[in-house]
């Protein structure tokens, strides 16, 4: 193993854990450096508590009631905030600067989901070796049990690939460390500890869960899957597995579109239902497979499904090279007929989302992807779209989201299969979504429990 060649360069070198037994040549492991932050965040939450308790941070309207709490202040989330003219910035940083700083892979340009869970979960930006040792440790979290692999072996070819994603990441819990601390009697203030040691050992799992659900649903099954190679990246050895290991542009555009899509501030639907079902101290698996059903929505992540369909519909009927008027046509037709524009609009963005922008500029610095047709046309609709949805009328923002272009590079490479994009944007939410709740508990945060209220009281109140 690499890492164990590493070591032997570096005689003064530590244990990354009490749970597990990779270690970390760089220094000081993943735990330990998130284990540094930790009195200064329970300091600042104190301090928060104490002197800010009683501050307003804004006025519910029953119009924020009735509309889905739109603009409610109402969540602590660390590592990312979204704001609507520019976008996200994780731990204050925006996706360029992300992508210069953030490490990539030896063999490739594009930042590393890993190197972002290092930064999301410490607000640290991890050096390259830093990276590399959270590459190894990963590596060796990602084998799942063979029970896992049985009851995935089981479902139905014909269930929908983010079902078997969720039930699988729950059947997983079966091993989870916090719930066994949990009824041993864990103190509170130990809670992060094994809520890191489950997320990250979900976080490698998920990788490998997805591609053989996409061997089981999509090829020959799991007994064809190539074997884990442990000394490289989650994205290396996912494409690997589902048979794209010697396309390096797959490979790329998987590395980026996990790191891109890990984390978009707290309310969004997968998020929050981590942090609610979190709060419950379910176990990171039980929360994060609630958040995948929600991330299932054809309002949140299906809409990369339904952003290439509604693009390939287009290339059906006009072909690749349509005029700018035949896709307003298209456009029309589709909001006449009462339905949404996929891939367009955005509950917090009033901007084109920079997450759209960093996969539309991979494409257009591919050759290959930018002379693709499909690509061709998510650009003429980005052109198009955003004039026509004004026009309409009904949409705060008329612009692209991250889910009008990613389908199309996926589709670019290969992977051909819409149904499976959520899976592949599931593995990386979970990136964010684990790392705030691992947060959620250094702070200590309390079950979550708005008060709702009725209609009839709504009437009552103000009449
Ligand atoms: N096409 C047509 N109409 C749209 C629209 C779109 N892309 N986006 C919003 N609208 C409509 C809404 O349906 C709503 O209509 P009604 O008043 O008839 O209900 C009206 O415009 C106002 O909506 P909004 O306040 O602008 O948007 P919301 O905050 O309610 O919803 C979102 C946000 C993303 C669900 C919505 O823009 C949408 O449905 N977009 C298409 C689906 C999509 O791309 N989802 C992915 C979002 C990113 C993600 O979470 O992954």
């Amino acid at each position: 193993m690499l890492l164990a060649a590493r070591a032997a360069a570096r005689p003064a070198f530590r244990t990354l854990s009490q749970a597990h037994s990779v270690r970390y040549a760089s220094g000081k492991s993943l735990s330990e450096t998130i284990a540094e932050i930790v009195p200064e965040r329970q300091e600042l939450a104190k301090k928060i508590r104490t002197e800010y308790g009683q501050k307003s941070l804004g006025e519910i309207k029953v119009e924020n009631v009735m509309g889905g709490m739109r603009g409610l202040k109402v969540m602590i989330w660390d590592p990312s905030v979204l704001d609507a003219n520019e976008g996200i910035r994780f731990w204050g940083k925006s996706i360029p600067e992300c992508q210069k700083v953030l490490p990539a892979a030896k063999d490739g340009e594009e930042m590393l989901p890993e190197s972002m869970l290092w930064f999301l979960m410490t607000g640290k930006v991890p050096s390259r070796e830093q990276t590399d040792d959270l590459i190894a440790d990963l590596a060796e979290r990602s084998t799942i049990p063979a029970y896992a692999e049985k009851i995935i072996d089981s479902f139905p070819k014909t269930l929908h690939p983010m079902t078997q994603f969720v039930s699988a990441v729950a059947a997983l819990n079966h091993d989870s460390k916090f719930a066994k601390a949990y009824s041993a009697g864990m103190k509170k203030s130990e809670y992060w500890k094994t809520t890191l040691e489950d997320s990250l050992d979900l976080i490698a799992k998920s990788f490998t869960v997805a591609a053989r659900i996409y061997n089981n649903v999509y090829l020959d099954g799991a007994s064809k899957i190539p074997a884990l190679d442990k000394s490289r990246d989650l994205s290396w050895n996912f494409a690997n597995q589902i048979g794209f290991g010697d396309k390096k542009g797959f490979i790329e555009i998987i590395r980026l579109y996990n790191a891109l899509h890990t984390d978009h501030e707290g309310g969004n639907v997968s998020a929050h239902t981590t942090h609610l079902v979190g709060s419950a101290l379910s176990d990171p698996y039980l929360s994060y497979s609630a958040a995948l059903a929600g991330l299932a929505g054809p309002l949140h992540g299906l809409a990369n499904q339904e952003a290439l369909k509604f693009v390939l519909s287009i290339k059906d009927a006009i072909g690749g090279d349509a005029t700018h008027d035949q896709v307003k046509e298209q456009l029309w037709k589709i909001l006449n007929s009462g339905r949404v524009v996929p891939g367009y609009g955005h509950a917090v963005l009033r901007k084109p989302d920079p997450r759209f922008d960093a996969l539309r500029d991979f494409g257009n610095r591919n050759k290959d992807v930018a002379e693709d047709p499909v690509f061709q046309l998510v650009d003429k609709l980005f052109k198009v779209a955003p004039g026509v949805l004004t026009e309409h009328g009904k949409t705060k923002n008329p612009f692209p989201n991250v889910d009008a272009a990613s389908g199309s590079l996926l589709y670019h490479y290969g992977l051909t299969q819409f149904e499976f994009y959520t899976v592949t944007f599931g593995t990386s939410r979970a990136i964010g979504a684990l790392s705030a709740l691992v947060h959620d508990r250094i702070i200590g945060l309390p079950i979550e429990r708005p008060k709702s209220v009725s209609m009839e009281s709504i009437v009552q109140m103000f009449k």
